[in-house]
C-alpha cells in the first residue's frame, strides 16, 4: 500500500495523476502547505525534505518500504514499479527523459517563480513578473513545437506529459492570453480527458 502526502499543486497533483494512471492502490493525506503542515515534526520525520509531495511505499524494491519525494522521481518510481509510461525502445526512452527533465527543471520551476511574483515575494514588480511570464511561455513554446510533430511528447504516452500537464493546466489561461500554441492546446485536452487526471485532480480539489 502506498501513502501518498500531497496538496493540490502542480508538483503535488503530478503525484496523484501517476498513481492514479499507473493504477496503483493509494490512500491519499492532504497537507495545507500554506500553513506548513509539511514541516511539522511528525512529517518531517517522515520525509526530511519537508516539502510535498511525497510517498511511503510499504511494499517498496525488494518487499521493504521505501519513502520518496519529489514529485518527478514518484513518476518514474510508478512508472518502474508497474512497467508503465516508459517507452520500450532506447531512443523513446531518451526522449522520454529529455522532456521529463524539461518538465522538471525549466518550465516548472518559471512556472514556480510566476507564483512567487505574484503571491509569495515581499515585494512584487510588474517589470520581474513580465520576464518570468515571458520565460513560461517560451518553455510551453518548446513544448508545442515538438507536439507539432508527435503525438506526445517522447511520441507515445510517457512520463515526460505526466510530469508536464499539471504545470500546463495551472498556466492554461495565461498561455492562452499570451500566444498561440495549437499542438500544446490539442495535447492539453488530450490529458484533460484522461479518467485517471480527472480522478486524481477531483480528489484533490
Ligand atoms: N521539486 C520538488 C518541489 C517540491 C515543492 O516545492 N513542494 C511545495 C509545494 S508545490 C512545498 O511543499 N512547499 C512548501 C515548502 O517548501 O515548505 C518536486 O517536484 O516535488
Amino acid at each position: 500500500m502506498i501513502d501518498l502526502y500531497t496538496a493540490n499543486t502542480s508538483n503535488g497533483q503530478r503525484a496523484a495523476i501517476i498513481l492514479e494512471e499507473c493504477a496503483l492502490t493509494y490512500r491519499l493525506h492532504k497537507l495545507d502547505v500554506m500553513k506548513g503542515e509539511q514541516r511539522q515534526p511528525e512529517f518531517l520525520a517522515i520525509n526530511p525534505v519537508g516539502a510535498i509531495p511525497f510517498i511511503v511505499d510499504s511494499d517498496g524494491p525488494g518487499g521493504m518500504p521505501i519513502t520518496l519525494a519529489q514529485s518527478c522521481a514518484i513518476i518514474l518510481y510508478a512508472s518502474e514499479k508497474t512497467g508503465k509510461f516508459m517507452p520500450r525502445n532506447f531512443a523513446g526512452r531518451a526522449l522520454a527523459w529529455q522532456w521529463l527533465m524539461q518538465a522538471a527543471t525549466d518550465v516548472a520551476p518559471a512556472s514556480s517563480n510566476v507564483f512567487y511574483n505574484m503571491v509569495l515575494m515581499p515585494e512584487k514588480s510588474e517589470a520581474n513578473g513580465k520576464f518570468f511570464l515571458d520565460r513560461v511561455v517560451r518553455y510551453f513554446g518548446d513544448c508545442d513545437r515538438q507536439l507539432a510533430s508527435h503525438d506526445y511528447l517522447a511520441g507515445e504516452l510517457s512520463v515526460a506529459d505526466f510530469a508536464l500537464y499539471p504545470v500546463y493546466a495551472v498556466r492554461k489561461k495565461i498561455l492562452d492570453e499570451a500566444a498561440a500554441l495549437p499542438n500544446l492546446a490539442r495535447w492539453g485536452a488530450q490529458m484533460a480527458a484522461r479518467p485517471g487526471v480527472q480522478k486524481a485532480l477531483q480528489a484533490l480539489a
